[in-house]
């Protein structure tokens, strides 16, 4: 099988890198036509690979793990070496680097969960709240550059960002939240102050993704988690307008690089999600993937959006329900054009790593079958 190499950034000033030899998921994101769908998935490198689990014992701790460059490197491509069938690797990091650096120190103990030893939680903290230098961040760069450099060529590399507001939840909380109490009763009392953290998380997430880029990102993605917790209204005007502006930001630097939003929860807005400037938008499971295709009418190209816990099924189970969800998009002898297959959310980890195969190949299979 023969690729086009792209034309569009392989050179980065002062870096050059291999041609692509699979650049499937670009001309997908480019709603150019691919030979098949192709196939990335949410928190691909993660704890259900026993290899993962092998490196991060090795790292002593997640953070150690992140910020070498060496071993963030090794991870990104565990589920490369294991499932030939991913057309696109993502970078090994955490969307919390990011106000890791601005101070908030991050931790993971194992078994739990993100925590940041300083939350926001008074005025003085937010107001203290500046756009972190990004020498602070000089490893998840490095990283960028040594993942590109390894994979050379073999298929793109997705760099990423948790959205503005999904890091303000962060930020606030100090951890994940099961009701978001202390950033919800910030925006109704103190809108003031969620205004000043969504500045400051503004600017920091579209100087992180720039960064990403000049070091050798060939995609990014904004991951927009906690969008969903938003009522509407709130959600465009807040985390909506604030990923707009970020993409813009992007694209004054390099108009030809290709960006994902995904909001999980979003696909009641997915019509504002759609016109939000982004060139795709990621669906959770609740979506219907022939529904978006109408309404996105070739705007943006799609990605999702299978329930990640269908891969506690059996194999039949996978295989029926892949299926399905591409019918719903892909029709028979139609044009497979626009659509990036994915999770609707992160691969969990308790997540059997031989049904991630069963997946992938009933995927691919697709093609052979019904296209
Ligand atoms: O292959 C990959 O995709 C791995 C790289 C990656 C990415 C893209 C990791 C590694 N984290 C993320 C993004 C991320 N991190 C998101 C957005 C995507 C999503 O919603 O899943 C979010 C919300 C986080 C925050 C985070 N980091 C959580 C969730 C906490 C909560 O609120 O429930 C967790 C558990 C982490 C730690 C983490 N990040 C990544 C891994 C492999 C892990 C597990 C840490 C470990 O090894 O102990």
């Amino acid at each position: 099988m023969t690729f086009n190499t792209i034309n569009t950034i392989n050179t980065i000033p002062n870096k050059t890198f291999a041609p692509l030899k699979n650049d499937s998921y670009l001309r997908a994101l480019r709603q150019e036509s691919t030979e098949y769908i192709p196939v990335w998935l949410m928190r691909q490198a993660g704890r259900y690979l026993p290899e993962y689990l092998a490196t991060r014992v090795r790292a002593g701790s997640f953070m150690n793990l992140a910020m070498n460059p060496d071993l963030a490197c090794e991870v990104t491509l565990q589920p490369l070496d294991r499932y030939p069938q991913l057309d696109a690797a993502i970078l090994f990091s955490d969307i919390l680097t990011v106000p890791d650096a601005m101070g908030l120190e991050l931790s993971f103990a194992t078994g739990e969960g993100p925590k940041f030893a300083k939350p926001l939680r008074h005025e003085s903290d937010v107001l203290a709240l500046q756009v972190p230098d990004l020498n602070r961040l000089k490893y998840v760069f490095d990283a960028v550059h040594t993942i590109r450099h390894a994979l050379n060529g073999r298929v793109p590399l997705i760099g990423f960002s948790g959205s503005p507001w999904t890091l303000a939840c962060y930020m606030v909380e100090g951890s994940g939240s099961a009701d978001f109490r202390t950033i919800k009763t910030m925006l109704y009392s103190r809108p003031d102050l969620i205004k000043h953290i969504m500045t400051v998380n503004e600017t920091a997430v579209a100087q992180y993704l720039l960064e990403q880029v000049k070091s050798g990102a060939q995609a990014l993605m904004l991951f927009d988690t906690w969008g969903g917790i938003l009522p509407d209204g709130i959600y465009q005007k807040i985390s909506l307008a604030s990923m707009s502006r970020v993409i813009s930001s992007v694209k004054q630097h390099f108009p030809d690089m290709p960006i994902t939003v995904f909001t999980k929860g979003g696909g009641i807005w997915l019509n504002d999600i759609i016109n939000c400037g982004a060139d795709c938008v990621g669906l959770d499971w609740t979506v219907n993937l022939g529904q978006a295709r109408r309404l996105a009418n070739n705007k943006v190209a799609l990605q999702g959006n299978i329930d990640p816990f269908l891969l506690m099924g059996s194999n039949k189970k996978i295989e029926y329900y892949v299926h399905n969800s591409l019918l719903t998009y892909h029709t028979i002898n139609g044009n497979n054009i626009g659509h990036i297959f994915n999770l609707g959310h992160g691969i969990n980890q308790f997540t059997p790593p031989a049904a991630v195969n069963t997946l992938l190949e009933a995927v691919k299979q697709f093609k052979v079958a019904s296209i």
